[in-house]
């Protein structure tokens, strides 16, 4: 039996990018979201989520009536669960929507389906929590349903070209499921197709991740010794990274987004032998103390303090504020009784109020970049400086150029880079 329909569980960051692009590829596809609201404008063309390419993408599919979107689960040949994996006050997967998502299918399932779980989740999930589910169904598994956990890798900004260019690792639970979902994924992915069991496919994934987060982790570590012995990180990382067989990080005020500040807790949760990727978040975690920390210090002697915050997002150019270490900063900041001032071009809900870019900066004492959003690289320094109270930057991304502030008076501060020229 060949698969015709598909119907993706989950219409989120991943979930509706993947129905759109596999309803653009042939296939009949039904999105599924709990979420009523998401259904409706989804349903309309409208979309959620800031992705570069997916807004044109649902409304084709949409429009061509390849892709319908509903608030219930329905027949398929195959089924894709997208749903998010958050983390529990524990530090550990939680895994209801994903059990919420298997359950939901159960009914429909029939002779000869396939079964995917995209979610990151952890080591042994797609053995130990979703085949048993399923068995319920009554299909002989791996015979007469099958089952793979195929991760999604793509890169928030960039997932309409890496969801067809990136490689994909498949872990079926057998390799008759392994080979019935390479027969989806090769109708619209470009990359090679690697087939693997489902635990290995899913440390796959975690690791990944964790060689990003802990890299970042090396990194931040490097600035702060640097600051502490008045050493110019982001000169040293340059200059290491021009060995062939070094890729240090960058570092910056934390680490966040859905992916690299959960997923390590995912390997943390199942072993005791996971020290260095614990420590790495830890390292990682902490860098917002040591932002606001500089804030502290920065801002000394000055009296009723206001600090501007451009970007609150997890990283530049996404709407994403998910685990986005400007929340830690905004908090800590707060705590201290600093006023805070929040203005971010790419998000529009956040537990903060958000500021137009004019009240952001108006009598700022210190504007505090946390986000490298493009936008920010174009900010003009001449009109910024008539807005604020003090001409004071503290840059913690990298992504502002020191000179042309500098030149109109403002004090700038790189995180990374030394304060004073070595000699
Ligand atoms: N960051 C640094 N320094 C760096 C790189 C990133 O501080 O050198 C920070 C970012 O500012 C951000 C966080 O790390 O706060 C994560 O950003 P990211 O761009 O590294 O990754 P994500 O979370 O947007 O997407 C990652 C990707 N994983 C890898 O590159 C290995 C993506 O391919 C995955 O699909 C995604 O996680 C996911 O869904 O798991």
């Amino acid at each position: 039996m060949t698969i015709k329909s598909v119907c993706v569980l989950g219409l989120g960051y991943i979930g509706l990018p993947t129905a759109s692009t596999l309803a653009t590829n042939g296939f009949t596809v039904v999105g599924v979201d709990t979420n009523e609201s998401i259904v409706g404008a989804i349903d309309l063309g409208l979309i959620h989520i800031e992705e570069p390419g997916l807004n044109t993408m649902v409304k084709a599919a949409v429009k061509s009536g390849q892709l319908m979107v509903k608030s219930k689960p329905e027949e398929a040949d195959a089924f894709i669960i997208a749903v998010p994996t958050p983390l529990t006050a524990e530090k550990k997967a939680d895994l209801q929507y994903v059990i919420a998502a298997a359950e939901s299918i159960r009914p429909y399932l029939r002779k000869g389906n396939l079964v995917i779980l995209e979610s990151t989740s952890p080591p042994r999930t797609t053995v130990d929590i979703l085949v048993p589910i399923l068995t319920d169904s009554g299909l002989e598994i791996g015979e007469e349903l099958f089952v793979a956990y195929c991760p999604e890798r793509v890169l928030p900004g960039n997932i309409m070209h890496e969801l067809v260019n990136n490689n994909r690792i498949i872990g079926g639970i057998n390799e008759k499921s392994s080979l019935k979902a390479r027969e989806l994924y090769q109708k619209f992915v470009q990359g090679s197709i690697i087939l693997t069991d489902a635990t290995s496919a899913e440390m796959v994934k975690l690791m990944e991740n964790t060689y990003r987060d802990v890299n970042i982790a090396l990194s931040n570590e490097l600035a702060l010794i640097s600051a502490a012995l008045n050493l110019d990180a982001l000169e040293i990382i340059r200059l290491a990274n021009m060995h062939p067989r070094v890729k240090l990080h960058k570092p910056g005020p934390g680490v966040g987004g859905h992916c690299l500040s959960v997923d390590p807790w995912f390997i943390v949760e199942k072993s005791p032998y996971a020290r260095l990727i614990n420590l790495s978040r830890i390292i990682n975690d902490n860098m917002p103390m040591y932002v606001v920390k500089r804030v502290g210090e920065i801002l000394e002697g000055i009296e009723s303090p206001q600090v501007s915050v451009l970007g609150i997002a997890y990283k530049g150019n996404v709407d994403d504020t998910r685990e986005s270490p400007a929340t830690t900063v905004i908090r800590l900041m707060q705590q201290q009784g600093i006023r805070v001032r929040v203005y971010d071009p790419h998000v529009r809900n956040y537990e903060v109020e958000l500021n137009s870019f004019e009240q952001a900066l108006e009598n700022s004492d210190l504007i505090l970049i946390l986000a490298d959003h493009d936008e920010f690289k174009y900010l003009a320094p001449e009109e910024l400086g008539r807005l604020v109270r003090h001409k004071i930057v503290l840059d913690t991304k990298n992504c502002l150029k020191p000179e042309k502030w500098e030149q109109e008076g403002f004090n700038i501060e790189v995180l990374g880079r030394s304060k004073t020229t070595p000699e």
